[in-house]
C-alpha cells in the first residue's frame, strides 16, 4: 500500500469560521487538511473570510490566499463546493443563489446523507438574539422567539448602516465568561429547535467556534467548529456516518509518533509525509476505520471553546 492511495476520501466535508484575514486564522493547518483530504462535496459554512476585520486593516498572507485557491481548484476539478456565508462574510449574502468559479453561494441548504438523513446547513448567526435573550424567551414562547430572530437581522442591518461592526457574540461572551457554557447550550438548543421546525433530521452549523455532534431531542446537532483555535471539520463517510475531525490533534499525534519536538510550529515542512507516517503507523491489519485516520471527539476536550471572532 502506498501513501498515495491512503488519503482519506469523504462523501462530504463541512468547515466554517476560518476567519481568513485575521491573525488568529490557522491557514497553514487548513491548507494541510485540504491537501490531505478529498471529498465529493465541500460545505463552507460561513465566516470563511473575515470581511469586518479586513475592512479595518488589510491582512492577507500567502497561506490565507492558498486556502482560497485550494478550494477554488477543488471546485474546478469537479468537487461540489457550496458556500453558506456567515456574519463575518455577509458581503457574500448579496450573491446568494449565484455561482462563482464553480462555487455555489446559498443562504442555507439541505444536505441528504448517504443513509437518507436530511441535514439543514446554516451558519447560525441568526440565533445570536435568541441566545442573548434566551432566559426571557423561554417564558415568552415561540412568537417571541421568531421575533428575536427577525430583530437580530434588523438590528445588525441598522448597525451596518450606522457604520458599526457586527454585534459580536464572542465579545459579549468575553464579559460573561461564567455564562459561556450556558450560552453555548442556549445556542445549541435554539438551533435544534429551528431544525425541528424545518422537519429535518439534523443540522450542521458553525458560528460559536465549538465543535459538537450530539442528539438534541430528535435532532442531530452538528457544529463543525472553527479554524482559529480547535481546527475541526465535520465529515460524512461514504455510508452516511458523520464524524468530527480534530485536525490539529491528528497532526500532533503524527509529530509525536516520529518523536518530533516542533509540534507547535505551525508552518513546518513535510507535513504530508508525516501524515502518511501517521497513517501507516495507525493502520492495524484488521481495523479499516483507522486507515481513514479517525480520531474521536471524546478525548480532545477544548478548554477554550469560544473563539475571539465568533
Ligand atoms: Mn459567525
Amino acid at each position: 500500500m502506498t501513501a498515495m492511495n491512503t488519503k482519506p476520501h469523504y462523501r462530504t466535508v463541512w468547515i466554517s469560521d476560518v476567519h481568513l484575514g485575521t491573525r488568529g486564522c490557522q491557514a497553514e493547518l487548513l491548507v494541510d487538511f485540504l491537501n490531505e483530504v478529498t471529498a465529493d462535496t465541500y460545505y463552507l459554512v460561513g465566516d470563511i473570510i473575515d470581511g469586518w476585520r479586513l475592512k479595518k486593516s488589510w491582512y492577507w498572507p500567502e497561506s490565507h490566499h492558498a486556502v482560497i485557491t485550494n478550494i477554488m481548484e477543488k471546485a474546478r476539478n469537479g468537487a461540489k463546493v457550496i458556500f453558506v456565508p456567515g456574519n463575518h462574510d455577509e458581503f457574500a449574502r448579496e450573491f446568494v443563489d449565484m455561482t462563482f468559479g464553480h462555487v455555489d453561494v446559498r443562504m442555507n441548504d439541505i444536505h441528504t446523507t448517504a443513509d437518507g438523513k436530511r441535514l439543514l446547513v446554516i451558519h447560525g448567526d441568526e440565533f445570536d438574539g435568541v441566545v442573548k435573550y434566551a432566559r426571557c424567551l423561554a417564558y415568552l414562547g415561540d412568537t417571541a422567539y421568531n421575533l428575536a430572530i427577525m430583530l437580530n437581522r434588523y438590528f445588525n442591518a441598522a448597525r451596518r448602516k450606522l457604520g458599526y461592526g457586527y454585534w459580536s457574540l464572542s465579545a459579549y461572551l468575553k464579559n460573561r465568561v461564567k455564562n459561556a457554557v450556558q450560552f453555548i447550550c442556549d445556542f445549541e438548543n435554539a438551533v435544534a429547535h429551528a431544525a425541528t421546525k424545518r422537519k429535518v433530521d439534523g443540522v450542521v452549523c458553525g458560528h460559536i467556534h465549538h465543535a459538537e455532534k450530539r442528539m438534541i431531542g430528535n435532532v442531530l446537532y452538528c457544529n463543525d467548529g472553527d479554524w482559529v483555535e480547535s481546527c475541526t471539520a465535520l465529515v460524512e463517510h461514504k455510508d452516511g456516518e458523520l464524524e468530527l475531525l480534530h485536525w490539529a490533534d491528528m497532526r500532533n499525534m503524527a509529530m509525536s509518533y516520529i518523536g518530533g519536538t516542533s509540534a507547535s510550529s505551525p508552518a513546518s515542512a513535510g507535513l504530508g509525509r508525516l501524515m502518511s507516517l501517521f497513517r501507516s503507523a495507525t493502520t492495524p491489519d484488521t481495523a479499516p476505520s483507522a486507515a481513514t485516520g479517525r480520531v474521536t471527539a471524546k478525548n480532545t476536550q477544548n478548554n477554550n471553546p469560544i473563539g475571539k471572532t465568533a
